[in-house]
């Protein structure tokens, strides 16, 4: 299976509405095609619509960070599955571990919210990872297995050809260490290993992006990776030009 690279901005809780039109016109400017990694942004929710306005047609997609587990009701302050969906996003990211660590998001929230997006037809981009506690212990695998299991046993093997996974080491996030793509490749493929065990075509096709730290400098060595499918990049997608250097050394 060829699968398709996906560079991903997460813009994080950046941008205001003049800083965001000049980031996207920069993107716009690059003029990716489809011979090139597929390109999204995930932006705050306030500005969805600025995006869809922005990038409708062009071969930039769009998503969101998060959203509710419940698909609708009396839940004050929540973005629902279908609001996302009424401002055409592609993707929405679910459990990245800002949420998870800062927010208190459960692995069975993540499956929840998982099923609001698949039911709404957005694409949910799973994040995964381990804590550098985890990491020295020595249990990144028996983690990364813990947060994929209640999805392996949740979903059905046909919804695995419409996630997409990304695997970020937390103490790689944000903090300019970036693991070694050796050490990505060997989790990205205990992913792949993982999800083949309940569905194994899928699994062949599965995107599973790497995140933590990604950058121009190292965006090379990590696409060289046979398991790793793309990337999933924080600070580095503030600024147009590294981001399209990172989105053209995925192909
Ligand atoms: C990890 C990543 C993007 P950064 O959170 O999700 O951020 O590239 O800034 O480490």
């Amino acid at each position: 299976t060829v699968r398709r690279p996906l560079v991903m901005g997460n813009w994080k809780m950046h941008g205001n509405l003049q800083e965001n039109a000049a980031l996207l016109q920069g993107l716009l400017q690059a003029g990716f095609s489809a011979e090139e990694a597929r390109v999204a942004v995930c932006v705050p929710a306030p500005y969805l619509a600025q995006a869809q306005a922005l990038l409708q047609g062009s071969a930039v997609h769009w998503g969101a960070q998060n959203l509710c587990r419940e698909p609708v009701g009396a839940f004050t302050g929540e973005v629902s599955a279908r609001m996302l969906a009424d401002f055409a996003c592609r993707y929405v990211l679910v459990g990245h571990s800002e949420r998870r660590t800062l927010f208190g998001e459960s692995d069975h929230d993540v499956l929840q919210k998982v099923g609001q997006a698949l039911q709404a037809g957005l694409i949910p981009v799973i994040c995964v990872g381990e804590t550098l506690a985890q990491h020295d212990a020595g249990t990144t695998e028996a983690v990364i297995a813990a947060q994929l299991q209640p999805l392996l046993a949740g979903l059905a093997a046909a919804d695995w050809t419409r996630v997409v996974v990304a695997y970020e080491p937390v103490w790689a996030i944000g903090t300019g260490k970036v693991a070694t793509p050796e050490y990505a490749q060997k989790v990205h493929a205990f992913i792949r290993a993982q999800v083949a065990e309940e569905a194994a075509e899928a699994a062949q096709g599965l995107q599973i992006l790497y995140g933590g730290s990604v950058k121009a400098e190292n965006a090379a060595q990590l696409q060289a990776m046979l398991d790793i499918d793309g990337a999933l990049v924080g600070g580095a997608s503030l600024k147009a030009d590294e981001f399209v250097k990172i989105c053209r050394s995925f192909r």
